[in-house]
C-alpha cells in the first residue's frame, strides 16, 4: 500500500478509485532549448509521485500531499477565477500555497481543455506522496502534474493521450505555479521508457525512445544534488527566456530552432555580448542533441563524455546559468574518472549527473565529497539512478 493511499484513508476515511504515479526525471543533455522549439534528451528516473483519487459527491475539489499537513480545497467553478492568467503570471500567488497550485493547475487545465459535459466530471479528493526530492532539479513539479493528469483522466473518462496531459502539466505550471517552463520535464515523466532516453523535437513534438545502455555496458548515472535550492518561478530562469526571445526576433525569426551552429558568426556581428552567448549556448546545445543521439545509436553510452561536458561548460560560461557547487561537481566527477558530467535541469542549483563505471561508483562519490569539504559547501545528497518507466496505473 503506497503513502498515498494511506493519506487518502486519513482525509476521507474511505478508499481511493485509482493510484496513479509518475516519475521525476534527469535530462542527459539540451538545456533551456525547449522553449526555443529545440531538442532534448531526457529520461524519466524511479523516483515517483503518487495520487490516490476518488470522486466526491459535491463539486470541491480537495488536495492533500506529505508535503503539508494541511489540506486545500476549491470549488471546480473557482478553478477559472485562480488560475486564468497570461503564461508566466502566478496569478494565484497567496491563494493557494504553492505545491496545491500544481495539481489544482492540472485539474484547472484539463477541464479548460476538454468538453466538460461528455466527461464524468465531478469533485475530487487527490492525496499525494512524492519520492522525487524537491528542489534537486529532478522535476519533482513535472511528476506531480503527470500523476494527478493520470489520476484525473481516468476518472473524469476525459480520454486524453499522453501529449495531451504533458501540455495540461505545462499549463499548470506557467499559469498557475507561475513558472515560464517549456515542455520537456512533463513529456519526459510521461513518456518515459526502461533504459531509454526520450529524444523530444519541442516544435514538432514527436518523440522517439533511444536506447542508452547503461546498464549493458556497467554504467551508473550518479545524481550529485547540491542542495542548492532554486526555483523557476522567479529571477534566471524567465530572465534567461526573454533573451532567448530577444535574440530571435533581432535576428528575425521565430525561435532559435531557426539559428543554427554556421549563422553564428552573423549572429555575433548582430547582437550585444551577453545576448550573443545565450543564442551561442542554446545553438550549441541543439547540436550537441543531435550528435547525443547520433552517438548513442552508433558507438553507444562511452563515446558521450565529451558532449555532455562540453553542454557544462556552455552552460557555465555563456548561458551562464551554473553555480560553484555545481562547477565543483562536475570537475571532481571527472577528476575521479567518470566518463561525462554536467548539471541537470534548469539551473541556478539543483543537481548534476556523471555517467561512471560501475567499479568507480564509490571512488567517485567520495571524491565529490572531498571536494565539496574542502570548498565549504554543504555536503550534497549522491544518488544513482536507473532510466525507468513514465505513467503508470499503480491501483
Ligand atoms: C526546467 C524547465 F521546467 C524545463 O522546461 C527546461 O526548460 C529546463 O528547466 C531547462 O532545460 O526543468
Amino acid at each position: 500500500m503506497s503513502t498515498a493511499t494511506e493519506l487518502f484513508r486519513q482525509l476521507t476515511g474511505s478508499e481511493p478509485e485509482r493510484v496513479w504515479s509518475a516519475p521525476g526525471r534527469a535530462n542527459l543533455i539540451g538545456e533551456h532549448t525547449d522553449y526555443n522549439e529545440g531538442f532534448v534528451l531526457p529520461f524519466a528516473i524511479e523516483h515517483r509521485t503518487h495520487a490516490a483519487v476518488g470522486r466526491r459527491s459535491d463539486n470541491i475539489i480537495r488536495v492533500a500531499s506529505t508535503f503539508d499537513p494541511n489540506p486545500v480545497e476549491v470549488a471546480l467553478v473557482e478553478l477559472p477565477a485562480l488560475f486564468g492568467g497570461a503564461p508566466g503570471e502566478a496569478v494565484s500567488s497567496g491563494a493557494v500555497p504553492e505545491w496545491a497550485a500544481y495539481p489544482l493547475g492540472v485539474a484547472w487545465a484539463a477541464l479548460a481543455r476538454v468538453d466538460a459535459s461528455h466527461a464524468d466530471v465531478a469533485g475530487l479528493d487527490i492525496a499525494i506522496d512524492s519520492e522525487v526530492p524537491v528542489g534537486a532539479g529532478l522535476s519533482s513539479s513535472a511528476a506531480i502534474e503527470g500523476a494527478t493528469a493520470g489520476a484525473i483522466d481516468d476518472v473524469w473518462g476525459l480520454g486524453l493521450s499522453l501529449l495531451d496531459m504533458a501540455k495540461i502539466g505545462r499549463t499548470a505550471e506557467n499559469h498557475a505555479v507561475g513558472a515560464p517552463t517549456g515542455i520537456m520535464d512533463q513529456v519526459s515523466s510521461l513518456m518515459g521508457e526502461t533504459d531509454a532516453a526520450t529524444f523530444l523535437d519541442c516544435r514538432t513534438l514527436e518523440t522517439q525512445a533511444v536506447e542508452l545502455g547503461f546498464a549493458r555496458e556497467g554504467l551508473k548515472i550518479l545524481v550529485i544534488d547540491t542542495k542548492v535550492k532554486h526555483a523557476h518561478s522567479t529571477g534566471g530562469y524567465g530572465e534567461r527566456r526573454a533573451s532567448c526571445e530577444r535574440g530571435a526576433r533581432e535576428l528575425g525569426v521565430r525561435s532559435l530552432r531557426d539559428i543554427t551552429v554556421g549563422d553564428l558568426d552573423h549572429a555575433r556581428s548582430v547582437l550585444d555580448d551577453v545576448t550573443f552567448r545565450r543564442v551561442a549556448h542554446v545553438v550549441t546545445e541543439n547540436q550537441r542533441v543531435l550528435d547525443t543521439v547520433d552517438t548513442l545509436r552508433a558507438e553507444g553510452p562511452r563515446a558521450i563524455g565529451g558532449l555532455l561536458v562540453a553542454s557544462h561548460v556552455s552552460m557555465r560560461d555563456d548561458f551562464e546559468i551554473s553555480v560553484p557547487e555545481l562547477d565543483t561537481a562536475v570537475t571532481a566527477a571527472l577528476e575521479a574518472g567518470a566518463i561525462g558530467s554536467r548539471m541537470t535541469g534548469g539551473g541556478f542549483g539543483g543537481a548534476a549527473i556523471a555517467v561512471v563505471e560501475a567499479d568507480k561508483l564509490a571512488d567517485t562519490r567520495s571524491t565529490v565529497a572531498e571536494a565539496f569539504a574542502k570548498a565549504g559547501f554543504t555536503e550534497p545528497h549522491q544518488f544513482t539512478v536507473t532510466p525507468s518507466h513514465g505513467l503508470l496505473r499503480d491501483a
